[in-house]
């Protein structure tokens, strides 16, 4: 499960949240995590975003892989999707998202 967060320095970024649930204070100093997956797994990602909206700033995000044809749509305050893909090819890839170049990381498939 991937959420959107916010960096030390305020930048928004990716992370992660485990799926066990229970309270999460909202994290403040998230980096991009890198996904390390295996060849050949079907990978299932579920995207939320947690950040609220403020008056000045709009918070949507999406969340794309380019090589896997990962696209989500445009994601509001606790919006939510699920993508799944199939890891066919070996490589280092780059997750982003389309509105906020800062918001990026690493997707290692071995
Ligand atoms: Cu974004």
């Amino acid at each position: 499960m991937i959420k959107t967060g916010k960096t030390v320095d305020g930048h928004y970024s990716f992370g992660l949240q485990s799926s066990r649930g229970g309270k999460q204070a909202p994290q403040k100093g998230m980096t991009s995590p890198t996904l390390n997956i295996s060849k050949g797994n079907l990978v299932s990602i579920h995207i939320i975003n947690e950040i609220l909206n403020g008056p000045e700033e709009k918070s949507v995000h999406n969340f794309n892989i380019d090589e896997f044809n990962v696209h989500s749509k445009d994601l509001g305050y606790f919006d939510s999707q699920s993508i799944t893909f199939l890891a066919d090819k070996t490589g280092a890839f780059t997750y982003h998202c389309t509105i906020h170049p800062e918001m990026k990381g690493q997707l290692i498939v071995k």
